[in-house]
């Protein structure tokens, strides 16, 4: 069965931008829309450097358990070490939600809780989601939500820290 995800994609350590490139090209044609890269201040509240981050959307004919697995391989390939939470990272993949043919998927697995619980606060997620699929819509514990407006109800702070590269 096909399935659609939305990823997250994050770097501060590194070559982020090479980092980030690794996602799409193990992608390859599952890839349905790759967002600009964008420069984002880190969110969290551990002092480190600005990440950049990308969204991306891509389909295979996997569960969401294989898109985690893909995301954690994604990781390893780039000498991932997972230690402060929320700390800086060479590559972060993050399943934000996954799509089936009967709907969005819902879990509520500790490992892999869909629709992410904490997209809708993240301006570096939402606004690169925005660029690639303008109408998308986020399920969450008050139902849908168009995207749009989740990323309006931010602090403008928040919104306009999250810069796409080269444009400003
Ligand atoms: N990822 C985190 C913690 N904080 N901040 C930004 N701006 N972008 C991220 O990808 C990010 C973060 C942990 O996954
Ligand atoms: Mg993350
Ligand atoms: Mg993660």
């Amino acid at each position: 069965m096909t399935t659609r995800a939305v990823l997250s994609v994050g770097s501060n350590l590194g070559e982020c931008r090479a980092h980030l490139a690794s996602v799409t090209a193990a992608l390859g044609d599952r890839v349905v829309a790759a967002s600009s890269l964008y420069v984002t201040p880190p969110w969290g509240g551990v002092d480190q450097r600005d990440f950049v981050n990308q969204t991306v959307i891509a389909e295979a004919d996997w569960t969401p358990r294989q898109w985690l697995d893909f995301c954690r391989e994604c990781e390893q390939a780039a000498d991932r070490v997972r230690e402060v939470r929320w700390g800086p990272r060479t590559l972060d993949v993050d399943v934000i939600s996954v799509h089936a043919d009967d709907g969005v998927v819902r879990s509520a697995d500790p490992e892999l809780t869909l629709p992410h619980p904490r997209a809708a606060e993240r301006a570096f997620v939402l606004a690169p989601w925005l660029e690639i699929e303008p109408d998308a819509q986020l399920w969450t514990a008050a139902g849908w939500q168009p995207v749009a407006q989740l990323l309006a109800a931010l602090p403008p702070a928040e919104r306009d820290g999250v810069r796409r590269e080269g444009s400003r």
